[in-house]
């Protein structure tokens, strides 16, 4: 048998010897998607609202070479400080490994390295998606292919309100990705609760999730599951307060040249900085609430185990 490709951190390495829930989380978001030192508080919550569920969380990065699935605090601090650390997707992977680097991985990667340790659910904050001009620009993420091949739940706050939300679900329904609703009729939009778009499937409890994916991956279909959580209601960000923030940021990015990679930590960046952290609170705010969902998915997925 070839060498396992991916490093386990102890805590993981116990769990998944004892059969306990997973939660795998990525690490693009903390270092690029929030400022020091929010970023490694909320990646702390976030790994608590794991373990308050009940589930063992799984942080997941490149370091130094090596797919590393759970990390240590000094770790964790490493991801948040280090301004060198580049943002990973899944075709930076071959790379990184080859050449010893370090990479911040997005949902994309994420997923794939949680599925090599045999994680099944993923807590982020919303996936990317189709940009808004994607039909021009091409530029869709990679996140989307990955859910249509890695068999990972992934459980969001929907995409984020600065893509295509429309030209998103259409590019999900193509590549047959199931997309759940936790107790909502409409894809949520990250900061808002509704975007007016619906939602192609709705489920009341994390057993119903459960159940859809047990009955996905029993028939063959080996790839994803977005599950869309929406963020809780004292967080939203009304869709008519957020908008004119998201165009301004996006007419920001477009007059700066920002293109690939660099656009969604870019928006991220103008967005908190034009609504003054609201945005940011917001993101926090959604994916503790996404952690604790996910915590129990894994946990009612591990019940039904045979
Ligand atoms: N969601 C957040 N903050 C983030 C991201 C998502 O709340 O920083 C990151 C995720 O890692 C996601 C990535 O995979 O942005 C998408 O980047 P791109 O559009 O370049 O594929
Ligand atoms: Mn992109």
């Amino acid at each position: 048998m070839p060498p396992s490709p991916v490093t386990l951190g102890r805590d993981v390495n116990e769990g998944i010897g004892a059969g306990r829930p997973i939660v795998a989380l990525e690490s693009t978001i903390i270092a690029h998607g929030m400022p020091y030192p929010d970023n490694l508080e909320t990646a702390q919550r976030v790994e608590q609202a794991v373990r308050e569920g009940g589930a063992v969380p799984a942080t997941i990065a490149v370091l130094d070479g090596v797919l590393r699935v759970g990390l240590t605090t000094n770790e964790l601090e490493r991801l948040a400080t280090d301004s060198t650390i580049a943002k990973a997707s899944v075709r930076e992977l071959p790379a990184l490994v080859a050449r010893g680097a370090s990479g911040a991985t997005t949902v994309a990667a994420t997923m794939r390295i949680a599925s090599l340790a045999g994680i099944r659910v993923f807590a982020t904050g919303g996936i990317g998606g189709a940009h808004r001009g994607s039909a021009e620009s091409f530029d869709i993420s990679a996140d989307l292919t990955e859910l249509a091949r890695t068999p990972v739940a992934v459980v969001s706050a929907g995409a984020k309100a600065i893509l295509d939300l429309e030209k998103t679900l259409e590019v999900l329904e193509t590549l047959s990705v199931p997309v759940i609703g936790l107790g909502c009729d409409e894809f949520p939009a990250f900061y808002s609760r509704t975007s007016g778009l619906p939602i192609p499937e709705r489920a009341d409890t994390v057993a119903e999730i459960a159940a859809m994916l047990r009955a996905k991956w029993d028939i063959g279909d080996d790839g994803g599951v977005l599950v869309a959580n929406p963020i809780p209601v004292e967080f939203e960000i009304p869709a008519e307060r957020i908008s004119a923030a998201i165009d301004q940021a996006l007419a920001d990015a477009a007059a700066n040249g920002v293109v690939g990679a660099a656009v969604t930590p870019f928006l991220l960046g103008r967005l908190g900085a034009i609504t003054d952290g609201e945005s940011q609170r917001a993101n926090v705010a959604l994916v503790l609430s996404n952690a604790s969902v996910a915590a129990a998915i894994a946990r009612a997925l591990s019940s039904m185990a045979p």
